[in-house]
């Protein structure tokens, strides 16, 4: 009877490619790669993996032979920065990956996710020149070609010859729209693919150089992703101290019914089902559904930053009437399934609070068909929401009725430019505790808190000061092809662009 069938098998909203690095990575997307579609029995999500050598890839048990690379290195030894070296200066391997993301990652799908665990060497490594590798090949080209074209349009041309008359900060006010709006046109392009990151964060067992290490690359990863010239729709830092904490509280039979074994296990199970579950939910189609497919894709789609998801369930015992409902809603806003809250709020040095955004975000109900609630709990629900959190997009509500295990789940995510708290400050305290070191730490919105002296991320420096955009001491000059007079988009510093005018 179709009753019987769970919505998890719908099929997913949103068509993904899932590309595994190293051996996190290639294991969470082993876990993906399990996943089969109702009608045919094939691959629900297009899956690859890639490790440094052969060996690495051999536990991996639904990922298609054909779909894994190895580079052929020895392996990388959890040396994050060596491992970038030796990439840098072994043409072959830099080769392979090249070509892996060229020629391997056929971005058919409406989204490409990156999956990796941080403090590895192979996996942060490769991570980071693919996200670059897949940019400058599949979506600068259109951005590049979308900001020649409105250099062509009388508007753009307008705001060159009046270059001279107007204030600086009025021209880059007005050139910087230009570029935004490039980048805006080719996103909706259609041949544009957004990309998504998936990366783990060590436990503190790993150890300070670890922490450290990781601590910089998550530096550089949370740039590129509100660097709107990269195309990333958001990254999820999935902390591996939350689900070894998690892991250690389960209870045996829990651990049976998951088949795990490990809080690794347990992680990539629960990164796998939370993300498949919310996109196969909007898509099952009749009148209890009013989150719809579309919603979904916008909710995720646009914008960029943080995605943070959450997933709470109740026996429906335990759930007695509307404001139960939205009591779990409320908590599950509080939480993530992932990794620890985020940041919303933060405070400055001196002692001055300040929220960050939050984009769309979504709340979605799964009702067991066993017991009914009327359908206004999503209604209060979302007006508490709304107050609750300072959200700048939309929020999309709905639920379903399906076949659930007698449980409900309230289902949350939104995007915002915060992030989780271990990550914007605990990485740091963590490896100073390790160090034993008594230098007081200053928290600073939306940066990671550098370790090493000299490192504070100032991309959220929105500052339109002159000199900071690269372009404007450049003047019109031929394009690479030498086909006409077009400003490169290699040559604007997009840095400051990223922003909130999205
Ligand atoms: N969530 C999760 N984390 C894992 C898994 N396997 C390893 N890790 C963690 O991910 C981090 C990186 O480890 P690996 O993925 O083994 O490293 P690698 O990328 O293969 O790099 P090498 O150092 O070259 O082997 C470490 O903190 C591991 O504890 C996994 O299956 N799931
Ligand atoms: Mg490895």
């Amino acid at each position: 009877m179709e009753a019987k069938r769970k919505f998890t098998s719908n099929p997913p909203a949103i068509n993904m490619t899932m590309v595994g690095f190293g051996q996190a990575g290639t294991r969470m997307v082993d876990k993906f790669a399990e996943l089969r579609r109702h009608e045919d029995n094939t691959q629900v999500y297009n899956c690859l993996a890639l490790n440094s050598n052969d060996g690495d890839l051999k536990e991996l048990k639904y990922i298609p032979k054909n779909n894994q690379v190895s580079l052929a290195l020895g392996g990388l030894g959890k040396n994050p920065e060596r491992a970038i070296r030796v990439l840098e200066t072994n043409e072959e391997a830099k080769d392979k990956l090249k070509r892996f993301i060229t020629d391997r990652v056929r971005p058919v799908d409406d989204l490409v996710l990156f999956f990796a665990g941080l403090g590895g060497g192979t996996g942060t490594s490769t991570i980071i020149k693919a996200i670059n590798e897949f940019n400058e090949h599949y979506n600068k080209p259109i951005i590049q070609e979308e900001f020649k074209k409105l250099q062509q349009t009388e508007a753009f041309q307008n705001l060159q010859a009046n270059k001279d008359n107007m204030a600086p900060i009025e021209y880059k006010k007005n050139f910087k729209r230009f570029t935004l709006k490039a980048i805006k046109n080719a996103e909706e392009h259609p041949k544009h693919v957004k990309l998504g990151i998936v990366v783990t964060l060590p436990v503190r067992a790993d150890g300070p150089d670890v922490l450290r290490q990781v601590n910089e690359f998550t530096q550089q990863i949370w740039k590129i992703t509100k660097d709107p010239m990269k195309g990333v729709a958001f990254t999820i830092f999935a902390d591996n101290q939350h689900f070894y904490d998690e892991f250690a509280q389960l209870e045996e039979k829990d651990r049976v019914g998951l088949k795990v074994d490990n809080f690794r296990d347990y992680a990539n199970r629960q990164i796998r089902d939370v993300i498949h579950e919310l996109n196969t939910a909007t898509t099952g189609g009749g009148t209890s559904v009013t989150f719809d497919k579309e919603d979904f894709r916008r909710a995720i789609l646009e914008h960029k930053g943080c995605l943070s998801i959450n997933k709470l369930s109740k026996h429906i015992r335990e759930v007695a009437n509307e404001k139960d409902l939205e009591d779990l809603f409320m908590e599950s806003f509080k939480g993530s399934a992932f990794h620890q809250p985020l940041d919303l709020v933060n405070k400055d040095e001196e002692g001055n609070m300040s929220a960050a955004k939050v984009y769309h975000a979504g709340l979605l109900s799964v009702l067991a068909k066993d017991k009914s609630f009327g359908s206004g709990f999503m209604d209060s629900t979302k007006a508490a929401v709304v107050e609750e959190l300072p959200i700048k997009g939309t929020v999309f509500s709905g639920y379903l009725v399906g076949n659930n295990d007698f449980q409900v789940s309230a289902y949350s995510f939104f995007k915002t430019d915060a992030l989780p708290t271990r990550l914007s400050k605990g990485l740091v305290n963590e490896y100073q505790e390790f160090m034993e070191k008594q230098r007081k730490i200053s928290f600073k919105q939306d940066s990671i808190q550098s370790i090493a002296a000299g490192l504070d991320d100032d991309s959220d420096d929105l500052d339109l000061d002159l000199g900071e955009f690269g372009f404007d001491e450049e003047e019109v000059k031929p394009n690479k092809e030498g086909k006409g007079a077009y400003l490169d988009i290699d040559d604007v510093d997009l840095e400051l662009l990223n922003d909130d005018e999205d």
